[in-house]
């Protein structure tokens, strides 16, 4: 262990974890008042006369992987009956790497049909989440996730969430490489206390489930339960970590607080670059909040990578900020102390210094669809899924068709950061059966679509996020669409740009990396921003300001014109955007906001 918390061996120089309680975030009370995350969890789910949770308790519970949320489709006339709003809650299940069994996937299939609201989420961080689980149902949701062998615990909350890794399995042995080192960092970053087992896993005579192992407590000199890593106050605010296995970026390795690209020399993963301070959320009208880029800090070996993200993630834990939460992400610490300060503080607690960064090079950032054979003959199919959401509608029966699969398929599925599954490690011998559900469910050419539509995330938004200020995941299909006839009469439905859209600001499909970016403004109304990297490196720009729906087309016709009768051989549509100034390129975070377009 890097930092034995229980001592607190951070020195005291300008952290705020020591600072008077009064002046920290409301968060850092309630924390230091949970023993642990217990609160008042237990006793608040056994009142059954209303289908809520305290703001306090609301708090708390993500960092079990659920959140309160209510049908803001149903909020008005609700209101107007005088009635509750209709609370439900959303779970995110933790899946390191984003691989799952088939016999995961059909006790994922059965809880969306039992519990949640008929269909499986799957997310930009390669987990599973369900919407519209009642109160009354959440204990038992729980417990079958975790009788599943997979569980909910740190999904969301200020600490690690779920580790990503690059899923295409048909990267053989450096897959298995990066998806251990992507187990072993969540593993050791899993939060100690005893509180989710102490909650959710028990049956209803109290005895407890023996599904996974449950962690001893660790108790410290003074006879109470300790935290090793994180320590009572757990991390400032939320950490996310990947590894990427270049030349695909398809994590979005820049968009993180911490970051491994596997290094490869003679066909051996030698080490990984660590990168560090990226990050995607900000708020409308307030430049002190920014996306930022990750960078990368120095270069470390296999053996170390786990050692680094500990002293990454303490450095973190101590000089974050505890006071403004808006300013709480590891990108404002980095941004505020210099990338020197920081790799000093991670080295001086390593007792080692980090190598030189390694050369790489990424060539994309997003999925690359249909069969693909590895070395060792085994087959991978990557699925479109739109938006993630796996559901059966008129279109097709996605659901019953990848149940179909999970019935027969003796390899795994892979969850990838883009919201799309792989049906993954096929035998040559089965691969005819996968082959005839995908086609007897008409879902064997997913990707049978523009190059925009298969480069496209949408968040959730609306009716279950509780801070949309606008459509996206049921918008951006539509826009779509209407876009694809834009680039049909100009000959561009196969060339590849990615395309982005979020409810709010927050950022959860990455769209600030995208090159062309929608982020919800208002009812029908979205900040449009251009010039993003392809392949994710770049931050995008700010075109213009609260455009309301029926206006993007035509707002974006003329460029995607121009595009196709001036862009340079090769050229992608972010740098031709930049090239041709209809943004300046944004060169770091902090000029974000910084709206100068050239004449
Ligand atoms: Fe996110 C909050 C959904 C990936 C940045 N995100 C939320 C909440 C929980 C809203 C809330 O706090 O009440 C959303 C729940 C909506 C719903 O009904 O399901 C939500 N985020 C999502 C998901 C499901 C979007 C999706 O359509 O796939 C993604 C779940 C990932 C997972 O499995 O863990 C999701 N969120 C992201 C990402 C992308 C990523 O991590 O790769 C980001 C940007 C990267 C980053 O963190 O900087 C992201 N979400 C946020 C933020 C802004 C954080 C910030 O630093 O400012 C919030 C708001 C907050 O934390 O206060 C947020
Ligand atoms: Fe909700 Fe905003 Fe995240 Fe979209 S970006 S899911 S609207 S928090």
């Amino acid at each position: 262990m890097v930092n034995d918390t229980s001592k607190d061996t951070s020195s005291n120089e300008n952290h705020t974890r020591s600072a008077p309680v009064e002046e920290l975030s409301a968060n850092e009370r309630i924390k230091v008042a949970s023993n642990y995350l217990k609160g008042t969890i237990i006793d608040s789910l056994a009142n059954v006369a209303t289908g809520s949770m305290t703001e306090d308790e609301g708090q708390l519970l993500k960092f079990h992987g659920t959140y309160q949320q209510d049908d803001r489709d149903l909020r008005k006339n609700r209101r107007s009956h005088k009635l509750e709003p209709a609370f439900s809650f959303m779970i995110r299940v933790r899946v390191p790497g984003g691989v799952s069994t088939p016999q995961q996937w059909l006790q994922m299939d059965d809880i969306a049909e039992d519990y949640a609201n008929g269909t499986i989420k799957l997310t930009t961080r390669q987990a599973f989440q369900f919407h519209g689980v009642i109160k009354s149902n959440l204990k038992r949701t729980m417990n079958e996730i975790n009788l599943s062998l997979l569980d909910t615990i740190a999904a969301c909350g200020d600490v690690n969430r779920n580790v990503m890794c690059n899923p295409n399995p048909d990267l053989s042995k450096h897959h298995a490489e990066t998806i251990a080192l992507s187990h072993a960092i969540s593993d050791h970053l899993t939060p100690k206390t005893t509180a989710y087992h102490e909650i959710w896993l028990t049956d209803e005579a109290g005895e407890k489930l023996k599904v996974t192992q449950e962690p001893e407590p660790i108790i410290g000199d003074s006879g109470d339960e300790l935290e090793p890593i994180y320590g009572k106050t757990y991390l400032p605010r939320k950490f996310k970590i990947v590894v990427a296995v270049p030349p695909s970026n398809d994590v979005d390795i820049y968009a993180h607080d911490l970051g491994y690209i596997a290094i490869i020399e003679d066909d051996k993963i030698v080490g990984y670059n660590v990168t560090v301070g990226g990050g995607m959320g900000m708020t409308h009208g307030n430049e002190k909040t920014f996306p930022r880029l990750a960078e990368v800090l120095g270069f470390c070996t296999p053996e170390q990578a786990v050692a680094v993200a500990e002293a990454i993630v303490s450095v973190q834990r101590d000089f974050g900020d505890r006071k403004i939460r808006a300013h709480a992400r590891l990108k404002y610490t980095i941004d505020d102390h210099g990338l020197d300060w920081f790799r000093d503080k991670v080295e001086e607690r390593l007792g080692f210094k980090l190598g030189e960064e390694r050369p790489f090079k990424f060539d994309h950032n997003g999925d690359r669809y249909g069969w693909v054979e590895d070395d060792k003959g085994n087959w991978h199919h990557t699925l479109f899924i739109q938006n993630g959401r796996v559901r059966d509608d008129a279109d097709a029966k996605m659901r019953t068709a990848l149940r179909a699969i999970a019935e027969i398929h003796t390899g795994d599925f892979r969850l990838t950061a883009n919201q799309n599954l792989q049906i993954a490690n096929v035998s040559a011998d089965k691969k005819p059966e996968i082959e005839a559900l995908l086609n007897e469910y008409k879902i064997n050419t997913t990707f049978d679509r523009s190059a925009l539509r298969l480069n496209s995330i949408a968040c959730v938004a609306l009716p279950t996020c509780g801070l949309a200020l606008a459509e996206s995941e049921r918008y951006l299909p539509d826009l779509i669409t209407e876009l694809d006839s834009v680039l049909e009469e100009e000959g561009l439905t196969h060339d590849a740009i990615t395309i982005r859209m979020t409810g709010c600001p927050n950022g959860c499909a990455r769209p600030y990396i995208a090159e062309i970016a929608f982020v919800g403004k208002g009812s029908g109304k979205y900040n449009l921003y251009l010039g993003g990297g392809f392949v994710g490196d770049r931050l995008n720009k700010l075109y213009r300001d609260s455009i309301v729906d029926t206006e993007i087309v035509n707002t974006l016709r003329p460029i995607i014109r121009d595009y196709a009768q001036h862009r340079e051989k090769g050229e992608r549509f972010g740098d031709f955007v930049i090239r041709k100034g209809y943004v300046v390129a944004t060169e770091h975070g902090r000029d974000f906001h910084a709206n100068l377009k050239l004449d």
